[in-house]
């Protein structure tokens, strides 16, 4: 089974006017497509890969032969990270993080503006092209990091509650090099509800008692 594009679940303009409508046809139409072809076209002559999920690709590269790691890496980490980064926002989001995911923000770094400086900090400092991310640890805590290219947490035992995108096709039509205008710009789309389902997943595995 070949691995696909999703469909946005919302309109190129949708999410107007943080994202513009070029912005998003090209990042999904083209960009995330290519992801998903250079992916199906690594995994061409290792029929036993292709039914793996990409996300347990990147899960464990090691376990991916060596003349076509770099490949998955690169494809398989930008379909998964683009597939997380169309639902985790949506028009009229933003506003402050509800929920669980609020609880745990304000308990790691004490109040969202904070952690907004900080996400936002990483991102702006994350060398080229890449993402910025709150990722789960293996003892249920939560952190900032940034991952070069297409680099997904999930690759060094982290769970990806959610990320940003920082390369330049993510924002350069409409912010130019204002990469800090982008990323203060950004929490307007977000999906404060689909990162809750994530942060679910991720405290389902990693801190049972808590999920219930
Ligand atoms: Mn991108």
């Amino acid at each position: 089974m070949a691995h696909e594009l999703p469909a946005l679940p919302y309109d190129y303009a949708a999410l107007e006017p943080v994202i513009d409508v070029q912005t998003m046809k090209l990042h999904h139409d083209m960009h995330h497509a290519a992801y998903v072809k250079n992916l199906n076209a690594a995994l061409e002559k290792y029929p036993n890969l292709q039914s793996k999920s990409a996300e347990d690709l990147i899960r464990d590269l090691n376990a991916v032969p060596e003349d076509i790691r770099g490949a998955v890496r690169n494809n398989a980490g930008g379909h998964v990270n683009h597939t997380m980064f169309w639902k985790i926002m949506k028009p009229k989001g933003g506003g402050d993080p509800s929920g669980a995911i609020g609880d745990v923000i304000k308990k790691t770094f004490g109040n969202f503006k904070d952690f907004q400086t900080k996400f936002n900090d990483a991102g702006v400092k994350q060398f080229g092209s890449g993402w910025v991310w709150l990722a789960g640890k293996p003892g249920g805590e939560v952190q900032i990091l940034s991952t070069p290219n297409q680099d997904n947490p999930v690759s060094q035992g982290l769970f990806p509650i959610f990320g940003n995108d920082v390369w330049e096709h993510a924002y350069y039509l409409k912010y130019n090099n204002r990469r800090p205008e982008y990323l203060a710009a950004w929490w307007n789309v977000v999906n404060w509800d689909e990162v809750n389902q994530r942060l679910k997943t991720f405290q389902a595995q990693h801190e049972p008692a808590l999920a219930r």
